[in-house]
């Protein structure tokens, strides 16, 4: 029984050229996100009735939950099926620029300002080792905004935090473009950003 499918992107493959090429994001969608999809549904096919009756974002915020044995799965598949679902959505063509209302507020006074943010996600998220991404999220425990590195596909939902806008430093995210030049695809990268998406992720959190 498949549960979940591959969500749609919002827009042309080309629609974010020159930033982020044509070709990665048709592989990066046909091919991993529905990977993490299909894998998705394979752990959560081996899980207890009541955890696949579960919404995944209340799993992921629970991930203690899941049987051991299939804990690492849904982590890794149903983080990746989240995290990738939300950084089509929070990209647009024509993006870029900077944000308005409360989310500037927040970034402001978290960070100092957005370019010092800027700076902060860029170069936090150009050294995670390995494959991972970037994080702003926002902390309900706090009522902040805040930076987070996360490794592989794991969720900032497994740490009680809401996702607002990720950036996947995964090599398939943009080594067709960019190579080992993981700095220029970031910088390339914030040109992409729908910020009205993201304002919407901090209104509902
Ligand atoms: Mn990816």
């Amino acid at each position: 029984m498949a549960r979940y499918e591959l969500p749609k992107v919002p827009y042309d493959y080309k629609a974010l050229e020159p930033h982020i090429d044509a070709r990665t994001m048709e592989i990066h969608h046909t091919k991993h996100h529905q990977a993490y999809t299909d894998k998705l549904n394979a752990a959560l096919e081996g899980c207890p009735q009541e955890v696949q009756d579960r919404d995944l974002l209340e799993i992921l915020a629970d991930i203690g939950s899941v049987p051991e044995a299939k804990r690492g799965a849904v982590n890794f598949n149903g983080g990746g099926y989240d995290n990738h679902r939300l950084f089509w959505n929070s990209m647009k063509a024509g993006g870029g620029g900077e944000p308005g209302g409360s989310l500037a507020d927040a970034i402001g006074s978290a960070f100092g300002g957005f370019d010092k943010f800027k700076e902060e996600f860029s170069s936090k998220t150009a050294v995670i080792q390995g494959s991972g991404w970037g994080w702003l999220v926002y902390n309900p425990s706090s009522s902040k905004v805040e930076y987070r590195a996360m490794p592989n596909q794991t969720s900032p939902r497994t740490e009680g935090l809401v996702p607002l806008l990720g950036c996947d430093v995964w090599e398939h995210a943009y080594y067709l473009l960019y190579q080992n030049k993981r700095p220029a695809y970031i910088e390339a990268w914030w040109n992409t950003i729908n910020w009205d998406e993201v304002q919407d992720r901090l209104s509902k959190a």
